[in-house]
Parts: C-alpha cells; structure tokens; sequence
C-alpha cells in the first residue's frame, strides 16, 4: 500500500474515532412527562404519539399517567425534579394549584413545556411554552356549526369536561359568545361529565329524566362524553343525530363513526398529535435556542357529510 494511501487511511479511522467519541460524549437527552390520564381516546392518542415521538429520537422518557389527579402529577413533577431530568412536560389536569412545585423545577433549572393545556399562574415565566390548542376557538367553531344547523333555535344541554380544566373553561366561553348572539338559542341544562363516555351517558340520562323532549341539541365538550350521551338517548327512546342534534369536539374515529350511523351530526377537531412539536421545542430548548411562548395547532371542523370521505384517512 503506498504511503499515500496509508495516510489517507489513517485520517479516515481518526476523523471516524473522533466522530465517534463525540457522539457517544453527547448526553442522551432525559425528559419527564406528567399525563392527565388515559380518560379519553383523544388521551390515549395523545399519550401514543408522544411516547412514540420520544423513541423515534432516541429521547429517554420519563412518562407517568396521572389518572386525572392533580397530586399525582405534582408527585411525577418532584420526582423528575429529584432525578434531575433535561426538560419537563405535562398536561395540567386542571389551570390552579401549580405555582409552587414550577417554582421548585424553576429553583432546579429544568425547563417546563404545557403540553395541551394551560395553567393559571402569576408568574408565567415558570413555564417555557405552551403548545396545544385554542379552546375557545374550538367552542366558538361548535356553536356557529349549530346556530347554523338549529337556524338559531335551540333549547341545548351541554356535557361539561373536567371542572376546572382548561378545555372545559374556555370551550364553554366560546361556545357562550357565539350563542349569545342568537336569542333563542339557550342553555338549558349544563353540567361536568369529565371527558368519559360512562359519564356522559350518566349525565345525559339526567338531562333526558328533567328535560325529554324539550331537549333541541346537545353540546358535549368531547367526544367521548358524546357517545355515552348517544347510548343515553337511544336508551331513553328518541333518535341521536335526529330528534337531539350533536356537536362535539376532538374528532376521534369513534366520532366519524358515529357520523357515519347519523348518531352524531358534527364534531370540531382537537388534534392530540402533538408529539412532534413538543419534541422540537425540548430540543430546542437543550440547544439553548427561544422557543414562542405559545404553539397553536391547526384544527378543522368535521360534519356528517364529510365523515365517510374522512374516516379512512384519520390517524386517532
Ligand atoms: C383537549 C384535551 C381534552 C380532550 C378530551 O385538548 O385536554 O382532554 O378534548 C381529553 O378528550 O380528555
């Protein structure tokens, strides 16, 4: 071999080597993430593609289902504290009670991303960013599908989320504006289901005992709750999607299925796939770089009519 050749070999085995070492000295990211719970198929969507967004970059998660109570996740959020973790993220079950365990992650200088929802704290500079959606909008977009369906007339009952989470308050608040503007459109019975369908079908059974046929339409805040309602009111005799019209919001199969039987009339997307853009914002934020305050995810709106040309391509 010449000498030429010797070297030019020698050079590529160093610049390997040093490749190599660097790579293996990069710290393998470690980050802890608090989930509501699985209460929902939008949930579970939302849980998958974050654990399958960590695997695809080689992130190490810390991942803890919370079962929709507040002291479990601000146990998660202390243990990732104490294991020193890159990042946290998480859910917040619900907008209050948080400032003190963010202000332990701020005093152990680990970056915290809202992931779906928001919290209510003095100091927002406790978290880094929020990344979900605009849940006013979402009611907003729910209530002009119905005002236009109901051609502003309706008696509603509506199927409340979780008391006091984001999505509950401000899907409420933009439903409520929006009907405002319509005299004869009212709220006639309203009340929390949680997000899960044996809720909604529990509460929905309570509003067809006080109300029956009195009853237009129905605002349920997810979808989930919807098709327990829809259980309730075969149940009770009267036609979901016929005698009590339906809008809801996520946009889960279920819902497109439900569409498909004339169960459902109309559900306004919620997309759960975040997993992408909080992963983007964790490294970003290792690097050093600014990550915006607030990451908005762009959301559709879905009626029956559209349901069957949809449903195959849907991925939750
Ligand atoms: C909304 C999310 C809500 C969904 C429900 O982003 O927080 O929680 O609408 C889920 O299905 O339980």
């Amino acid at each position: 071999m010449s000498k030429k050749k010797l070297v030019l070999l020698l050079l590529l085995a160093f610049t390997l080597a040093l490749g190599c070492r660097i790579d293996a000295g990069r710290k393998r990211i470690v980050v802890g993430f608090a989930q509501v719970g699985a209460e929902s198929a939008w949930r579970i969507a939302n849980s998958e593609s974050i654990i399958a967004e960590a695997k695809k970059r080689g992130i190490e998660l810390k991942f803890v289902d919370c079962q929709q109570q507040q002291e479990n996740q601000i146990k998660a959020i202390r243990s990732f504290i104490a294991d020193k973790v890159d990042v946290i993220g998480f859910s917040p079950v619900v907008t209050t009670g948080w400032d003190e365990v963010l202000r332990e992650a701020k005093r152990a200088k680990i970056p915290v991303i809202l992931v779906d929802r928001g919290v209510d704290c003095q100091d927002d500079s406790l978290w880094v960013t929020l990344i979900g959606s605009d849940f006013v909008e979402e009611g907003r977009k729910a209530a002009r599908w119905l005002a236009e369906k109901m051609k502003g007339k309706a008696n509603i009952v509506e199927l409340q989320g979780t008391i006091g989470s984001a999505p509950t308050i401000d899907r409420k608040k933009g439903f409520e504006e929006i009907i405002a503007q319509y005299p004869e459109m009212k709220i006639i019975r309203s009340k929390a289901g949680d997000f899960t369908r044996s809720m909604g079908k529990e509460v929905m059974e309570e509003f067809l005992e006080a109300e029956g046929r009195n009853i237009d339409a129905l605002f349920s805040h997810n979808d989930d709750m919807a098709i327990g309602a829809i259980q309730a009111i075969e149940a009770y005799g009267l036609r979901p999607g016929t005698d009590i019209i339906i809008v809801s919001v996520d946009a889960i199969r279920a819902a497109f299925e439900a569409m498909i039987e004339g169960k459902l009339n109309c559900t306004v997307e919620c997309n759960p796939l975040i997993g992408r853009q909080f992963f983007d914002a964790v490294e970003e934020i290792v690097a050093g770089k600014p990550v915006p305050k607030r990451v908005v995810v762009d959301e559709e709106v879905f009626p029956q009519e559209v349901a069957k040309e949809f449903l195959p391509i849907r991925r939750y």
